[in-house]
């Protein structure tokens, strides 16, 4: 899938500055599924395809990190055989391409509060953390049973035990320390956040990170979602970058 216009921005991705960071809400696979009159888990298959063509497609563009949301503490509330398959989707995307990821240098991680998910989900995410720790390439963060406001809240519990305990004042306490306390401590902001399927909101996704971060929306729904897509993103961020650069933080 080499289409003439992906080409085309290609080239004019070259010759600007890609961003470091892009996260992505992957959205709209039951609605894709529910046009076709597929089962909704129909749509989270198709949406690992979509998945891999990012991947493949940030990487050959020179990104360093990209985070996708997965799974957010709100989508518990699914039918339970939904949950079930979606819990699956982790284990039967690593093995397929754990191999690939190692062949780019590819580190995998997780931020969000996984010790909820099921053993099996755990293990196959665990061996995938240990296997790409020391790469040094594309860092690709999945977002598990994350909830922005969550991670929040747990940063300032830690922070608070630690003033409890007497290893911190309050005036110690700062943008930095806390960004330093959240599940991406050490990761740089997202630059860019692509958000599929035509709904216009942050949905409790890295709330703290974006607080800088451009937003760029399409009607397109997940599945469908191609390299060309991607490339249109990055080129408009380009253009908004060139265009705000000398007030931008
Ligand atoms: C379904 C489309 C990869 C969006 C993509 C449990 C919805 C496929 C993972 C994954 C999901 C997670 C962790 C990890 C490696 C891969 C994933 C979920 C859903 C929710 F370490 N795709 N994917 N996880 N979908």
């Amino acid at each position: 899938m080499n289409s003439a216009k992906a080409e085309e921005y290609l080239r004019k991705i070259k010759e600007g500055q890609v961003p470091s960071h892009v996260a992505v809400i992957m959205d709209g696979n039951g609605r894709w599924a529910k046009k076709r009159g597929l089962p909704r888990i129909a749509g989270h298959k198709a949406g690992l395809h979509t998945l891999r063509e990012i991947i493949n497609c940030a990487d050959e563009i020179g990104i360093k990190i990209m985070t996708f949301f997965a799974f957010s503490t709100e989508n518990w509330k699914r039918p339970p055989l939904e949950v079930r398959f979606l819990m699956s989707l982790p284990e039967e995307y690593l093995q397929k391409d754990l191999p690939a990821l190692m062949e780019k240098n590819a580190v995998v991680k997780v931020i969000g509060n996984y010790n909820r998910l099921p053993r099996r989900t755990l293990n196959a995410v665990s061996h995938a953390l240990q296997a790409t720790r020391d790469n040094t390439g594309l860092i690709v963060i999945f977002a598990l049973n994350y909830g922005g406001r969550a991670e929040i809240l747990e940063a300032v519990r830690n922070i608070a035990a630690k003033v409890a305990r007497g290893e911190l004042t309050p005036d110690q306490i700062d943008e930095q320390l806390l960004a330093d306390h959240l599940y991406t401590g050490g990761i740089p902001d997202p630059d860019l956040l692509i958000r599929p399927s035509g709904e216009l909101r942050l949905s409790n996704f890295l709330l703290w990170q974006m607080a800088y971060t451009e937003l760029w929306f399409t009607e397109t729904l997940w599945p469908d979602f191609k390299r060309e897509h991607f490339l249109e993103a990055i080129l408009e961020y380009q253009k908004r970058d060139r265009r705000f650069g000398g007030i931008k933080k």
